[in-house]
Order: structure tokens, then sequence, then C-alpha cells
């Protein structure tokens, strides 16, 4: 049978290329028969976002040509925390733990801030906390990926999780970057003012929810991809963009 990627983007304010700003993103991998429920999901998805209303939006479908790698979802934890300043303290000591140097973290965060209007995922070399792609506000963009919605229900009714759309696709991201080799740990938080929640995955670690990474109300979310920077980054990227995953537990 054929599969075909489908994805989704939005922005308001003009197209993202003109200074548009970044509202909605969506990733689906559909049969040819689903196409029509698929397209139309990201456009609800994009109508209905907390951001706003887009005024620019793109929708695409494509064959995929390569065979789709089954990956089973990371072991997920979540950590409540009172306050940011625990949740940031507990993001900063997770990473340490999964092997990225203080130093380079330190050095990871004020890329973040160099860059608030960002859309992808910035890569980070962890042995000198250098930025390694070149995609300025760009970022990297992880594409190609989906979960059956009835697999990944069974797998929340399971562990007690939330049956949330965003939770199935942070942790699809997160599944499919952190089982390359190269990628040592990853830290994201949402950009929706209303979403506090965010997370540190690594292999060894699993998805660790942290239920306080920023206050409420800021609209900048944070994604850091820590890449060990001997590795061929242009292959890496190759595989963040282009290689089909399906989670499945
Ligand atoms: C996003 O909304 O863009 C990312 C959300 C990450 C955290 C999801 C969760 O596990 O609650």
């Amino acid at each position: 049978e054929n599969f075909f990627s489908v994805r989704m983007r939005a922005s308001k304010d003009g197209a993202h290329e003109n200074g548009g700003k970044h509202i909605s993103g969506g990733e689906l991998i559909s049969t040819y028969d689903n196409l029509k429920n698929a397209v139309n999901f990201l456009l609800e998805k994009a109508l209905t976002h907390t951001r706003g209303n887009p005024d620019f939006m793109q929708i695409q479908f494509e064959l995929i040509e390569e065979t789709i790698t089954k990956l089973l979802p990371l072991h997920t934890a979540t950590n409540e925390v009172e306050s940011v300043q625990e949740g940031q303290i507990l993001a900063v000591s997770l990473l340490m733990k999964s092997g990225v140097p203080k130093k380079s973290i330190e050095r990871a965060f004020q890329l973040i801030d160099e860059y608030p209007n960002l859309r992808g995922a910035i890569l980070v070399n962890i042995w000198n906390g250098e930025r390694i792609d070149d995609r300025h506000e760009k970022g990297v963009r992880v594409s190609r990926m989906d979960w059956l919605t009835t697999n990944f229900e069974k797998w929340a009714n399971y562990f007690t999780i939330p049956r949330s759309q965003r939770i199935k696709e942070a942790l699809v991201l997160a599944t499919k970057v952190n089982s390359h080799p190269a990628t040592i740990s990853e830290l994201c938080w949402s950009d929706d003012p209303e979403y506090t929640t965010g997370y540190v995955a690594s292999k060894n670690l699993g998805y660790q929810r942290i239920t306080n990474l920023k206050e409420y109300g800021d609209e900048h979310g944070c994604r850091i991809f820590f890449v060990d920077g001997r590795s061929d980054i242009d292959s890496y990227i190759d595989y963040l963009e282009k290689l089909p995953i399906i989670v499945q537990w």
C-alpha cells in the first residue's frame, strides 16, 4: 500500500519567509484513501489554534518512497514541579545526566534567546555549545512521522497519560529524534502561551515531562537537539526531515 506524508504550516502577518509569525504546524502519514481526512484534520488544527487566526497556510502531500520504520514510544514519566525555576533546574540536571556538559547547555540557552521567532529546532553541538545547522529562523523541521490514534490511546490508557493530540505529536517527534545515534538529548517547551509543560528526552532517560518550564502567557517556545558534533550533520538532518517513521506500541 502507498503512504503519503501530509504537512501543514500556518502563520499570521504574512508567509513565514516574509516575516510572518509561525502559529501552527502539523505532520501526518496517510493512506491515499484517508488523504481527505488528513488534510481536513490539519486544516482544522490550524484554524482552531490558540495563537490566533492564520492569514497564510500551506498544506501539502507527497508520496513516501522509502520503507516506513516502526519505533516503540520512549518510556515516559511526568515530573510535577511547583515553579518555572524548579522546572528549569530539573531540565538542566536531566540534560547533564544524559551527557551534555553544563557550559554547552548555558550556551544553548543564549542561542535560543537570539532567535525569538524560531520555527523548527536548533541543533547544538554538545562539545562546545555551538549551533551546527545553518537554518537561521527556520530551524530544522522534523517530518514524516505519525502514530495511529487507536494505538496511541491504548498506550495512554495503559500508562494513565492524558490522551491529548499534543502529547501524541510531541512524543512521536521525541521518539524519532532520540532514536538516532547522534542525538544525545532534546529539550522542548511549547510556543503556546497557555501550555507550560515541556520535556527533556534522551535514549536513557526516555521522555521526561516537566509540568512547569515557562511562565503562563509566554509565547516563546524552545526546541533544541543536543547532538554529538562528530557525526555527519547532513545525513543527520536528512534523517530528521526525510526518514519516515511510525510509532507503534
Ligand atoms: C508543543 O506544544 O509544541 C510541545 C508540547 C510539549 C509537551 C507535551 C507534553 O508532554 O505535555
